[in-house]
């Protein structure tokens, strides 16, 4: 098994989050605030002190800040972008992750978000109206995050009832009704009805098989049948399958060897796969991936490189320990051995 590089990874995110005028920053300008969620976790999920790591956190909490639009009550992906759910979600959980929640004023927010429901139940992303089920997940997140869920802005009933319509006969999810199963949208609408209390809406047992089947050769998941694998489906379809009580339905030491093998061995950083170039969103959802396995050793036993790793909640994307400090619930069904998947 290739062996972890921890350090190297570190380094590689400090460096793209410094390293202003690189190809790289500038091209991700719109989603800086992912990127900013994304390299958070990563050191997180290492063990780092997030505040610490960022010069005590005050710097980055008035950057996101400025990202905040009071007019409409959502954040944009950058100072000066227009409000969108995603990037609301994105800096909900940055501010989360320094200890600033508090700053986002929850019922401006809370407002904003609930303003994007449709009468389905289905959310818009913005103002402009684009429907996917992404965006049901981060209005549910959003608002769980604020403390609002139940507080009757949103109907969450209709919410989960209309990512149930995102259904198909495999199991899986798409994007909106009808939509082909993609393991990304698989994650956002398990996500979104545990957040809902509703995973009676999933059929659990046929939904495992078809993340199973997401398995390649190489040991690397692909998104939906005939594609590549990619480094990111390991976060997509192991949070879904923890959700689902089925993490243990893959092969572990297969799926972390592939992505053990995506790791930049000279600049840090993990790829979508084996040879390519090093991105911040893989390198955090492969570190996430390797925590879900157990691979990265959450109990302090782990390995020479005396790092204590971090749980990751599957579906809030953030530190156990964090989810348990807000107090965030949610609905994850009880583990099914490996061994039930040839009777399910
Ligand atoms: C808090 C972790 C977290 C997420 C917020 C935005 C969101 C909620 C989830 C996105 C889920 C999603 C749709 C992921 C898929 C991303 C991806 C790799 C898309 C690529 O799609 P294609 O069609 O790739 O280009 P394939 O692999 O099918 O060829």
């Amino acid at each position: 098994m290739p062996p972890f590089l921890g350090e190297l990874h570190r380094q590689y995110i400090l460096k793209v989050s410094k390293d202003k005028d690189s190809f790289e920053y500038l091209m991700t300008e719109h989603l800086r605030m992912s990127g900013v969620y994304w390299g958070l976790m990563g050191l997180a999920l290492m063990g780092r002190d997030v505040k610490e790591e960022m010069g005590g956190g005050g710097a980055l909490a008035d950057w996101v800040m400025r990202c905040y639009c009071p007019a409409e009550g959502g954040f944009g992906g950058g100072e000066g972008h227009d409000p969108h759910i995603l990037y609301t979600l994105s800096a909900l959980q940055v501010l989360a992750l320094l200890g600033e929640l508090r700053r986002a004023d929850a019922a401006a927010v809370t407002r904003y978000v609930a303003a994007l429901q449709r009468p389905d139940g289905a959310f818009a992303g913005d103002r402009w109206g684009e429907v996917d089920t992404r965006f049901s997940y981060c209005a549910l997140a959003s608002l769980a995050l604020l403390g609002t869920l139940r507080g009757g802005a949103v109907d969450v009933g209709a919410a989960a009832a209309f990512v149930a319509r995102c259904r198909n006969f495999d199991g899986g999810f798409g994007c909106a009704p009808g939509a082909e199963s993609h393991a990304g949208q698989v994650f956002t609408c398990v996500g979104a009805l545990a957040i809902a209390r509703a995973l009676h809406l999933v059929d659990a047992p046929l939904l495992g098989w078809w993340l199973c089947a997401r398995q390649c050769d190489s040991g690397g998941l692909n998104g939906r049948p005939e594609k590549q694998a990619d480094v990111c489906y390991s976060w997509w379809i192991l949070s879904a399958l923890a959700i689902l009580g089925r993490r243990a339905w893959i092969d572990g030491a297969a799926l972390a060897r592939f992505i053990l093998r995506c790791q930049d061995g000279d600049g840090g950083g993990v790829a979508e796969r084996p040879g390519n170039m090093a991105d911040i969103f893989h390198t955090f959802f492969g570190i996430a991936g390797l925590v879900l396995l157990g691979h990265l050793k959450t109990d302090g036993s782990g390995g020479a490189d005396g790092i204590v790793y971090c749980d990751v909640d599957p579906v809030y994307a953030l530190p156990s320990a964090l989810v348990r400090e807000l107090g965030l619930e949610s609905q994850v069904l009880e583990p099914v051995p490996a061994a039930a998947a040839a009777a399910a």
